[in-house]
């Protein structure tokens, strides 16, 4: 048994959430429910972004105060959360004191430390990012509501460990992932690393957490949000927790804040004295046509509508089965339908029911038993016995959507077997044979339910349930002969309509 402490991002409370959101959140429950299965002890944290200019903006919009904007939206994620069947262990928002004494008591310890200085900075400012930019990032175009400024602000002296980090990524090979984005966070590290402006005085930007050492400023979002990863287990608050949990095992995350973790975040956690997370994750967009589903884009798709549509665990399958591991992917209704049509209800769905139907026709819906097997019944218990093993090590890399694939290219196998050895034509010379056919491709089916479990907790806990084998591990045999069938509707109908 080991211990397994992921992390999403927490995200920024200035809109409701998206399939984006909904896709790393999905991601780290599959992972935590697949280790919680192995038998780990799993620590699983997400939740809400609630400072800076991004949600200070939104508050203004809707002509509400910062904190009742962030009370108003909160809820829509515990929501959403919980009708995905989120199964987190502590969700945390900045605003909470818990969180606010962590970020002091940090600034406090890496500003006495030395780690911190004032200066005053003339440069371009990109408003919508929130930090100064540089010269040649102005001049590529990227940024939007850039404006000179100078300011006197608090920086932090990132740059003090740059070797340091360079020399860790070099040590861990495994600690940015995948390998490209690693490859990219070195290119990056190549020049020199700046240090990081930290602060943003009141009077321009005031919705943040007060530095301790001056009142007339608030520190700068990601030095407050990327804390949330050691309040959520009880730094400065309960050593023993957080002994329990820290470093991380991943930080998961869309390859767009790769940077602040892989730069910023192992920087104050040298300053702090911390080790670093074991791993850090960067996952693809989802992408609308060409361009990314964000919220500033308006391009959204509401991971509600889905599920009112076509169900929890339809709406899990497709977003962990489509994306492949490090690549964007494309979301659109019509691969939606038809993913679902040719995986769960032609395959998953198709299996289940053949074997329900065979069973009830031949067997009274009692599950047959197991006699001598055939060379083909072999092969199909090859594959089942094999699967376990070969799932857990594509998840233990985040390759969900191959570890599901592995699954289904069981469950096709099963489905051709059943077409080969034909049982309703065999039962009427030899029931016994038929019954260890319909045995194999139950069990099969059990296994195939059991594996899929994490993604979709609630369609296989239903056939589990039909098979009377709910807890039983993924272990040939362990399915029980003589046990009678539940009664079941289709679990994965086919979508008729071929959405636009
Ligand atoms: O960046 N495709 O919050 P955020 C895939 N508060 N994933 C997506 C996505 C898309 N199109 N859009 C969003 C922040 N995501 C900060 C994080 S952490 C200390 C602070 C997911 O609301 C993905 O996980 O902009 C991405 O990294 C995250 O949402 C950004 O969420």
């Amino acid at each position: 048994m080991s211990k397994f402490y992921i992390t999403t991002p927490i995200y920024y409370v200035n809109d409701k959430p998206h399939i984006g959101h909904a896709y790393t959140t999905i991601l780290a429950d599959v992972l935590t429910r697949f280790h919680r299965r192995a038998g780990d002890e799993v620590f699983f944290l997400t939740g809400l972004d609630e400072h800076g200019q991004k949600v200070q903006q939104a508050a203004q919009k809707r002509g509400m105060s910062e904190q009742a904007h962030c009370d108003d939206l909160a809820p829509r994620f515990l929501d959403l959360w919980k009708k995905l069947g989120i199964e987190y262990s502590d969700f945390i928002r900045t605003t909470q004191d818990r969180h606010v004494k962590v970020v002091q008591d940090a600034l406090q310890k890496v500003y006495d430390k030395g780690d911190i200085y004032a200066d005053e900075y003339e440069g371009w400012y990109s408003v919508a990012e929130e930090r100064f930019i540089t010269e040649a990032e102005k001049e590529s175009g990227a940024f939007r509501d850039v404006k000179m400024l100078k300011e006197r602000n608090w920086f932090f002296r990132m740059s003090k460990y740059q070797q340091a980090l360079i020399d860790h990524i070099n040590a861990h090979p495994g600690f940015i992932q995948p390998d490209h984005r690693k490859n990219e966070i070195l290119g990056f590290l190549k020049k020199p690393l700046a240090d990081l402006c930290i602060s943003r005085p009141k009077a321009r930007m005031s919705w943040g957490i007060e530095l301790p050492f001056d009142k007339e400023y608030v520190t700068y979002v990601w030095f407050d949000a990327l804390l949330n990863y050691v309040t959520g287990i009880g730094y400065g608050a309960d050593e023993e927790k957080f002994k329990m949990w820290w470093p991380a095992t991943v930080h998961l995350m869309a390859k767009d804040i790769l940077t602040t973790h892989s730069v910023y975040w192992t920087t104050m956690l040298f300053s702090l004295g911390l080790p670093l997370p074991e791993r850090i994750f960067a996952h693809g967009w989802w992408l609308i046509g060409e361009t990314k589903m964000s919220k500033s884009l308006g391009n959204v798709v509401n991971p509600l509508d889905l599920i009112d549509q076509y169900g929890v665990d339809a709406v899990r399958y497709f977003l962990m089965r489509e994306m492949v591991l490090g690549q964007d992917a494309n979301f659109n209704l019509e691969a939606f339908v038809k993913r679902y049509n040719s995986d769960l209800a032609n395959d998953f769905g198709n299996l289940l029911n053949r074997v329900s139907g065979l069973i009830g026709k031949y067997f009274d819906k009692n599950i047959p038993g197991c006699e001598t097997l055939s060379a083909d019944d072999e092969a199909v218990t090859q594959i089942a016995k094999a699967l376990p093993e070969k799932v857990k090590e594509l998840v233990a890399c985040f390759a969900v959507h191959d570890a599901i694939e592995e699954v289904m290219k069981l469950v096709r196998f099963v489905n051709a077997y059943l077409e080969k050895q034909a049982p309703w034509k065999v039962a009427k010379a030899d029931l016994p044979r038929a019954g260890t056919i319909l045995y194999v491709a139950t069990e099969s089916l059990r296994i195939s339910a059991v594996l899929l479990s994490p993604v979709m907790p609630s369609r296989t806990d239903t056939i589990l349930d039909i098979l009377s084998a709910k807890g039983a591990e993924p272990v040939w045999g362990k399915l029980i002969s003589g046990v009678t069938l539940k009664s079941h509707d289709a679990l994965f109908p086919r979508i008729e309509q071929e959405a636009a």
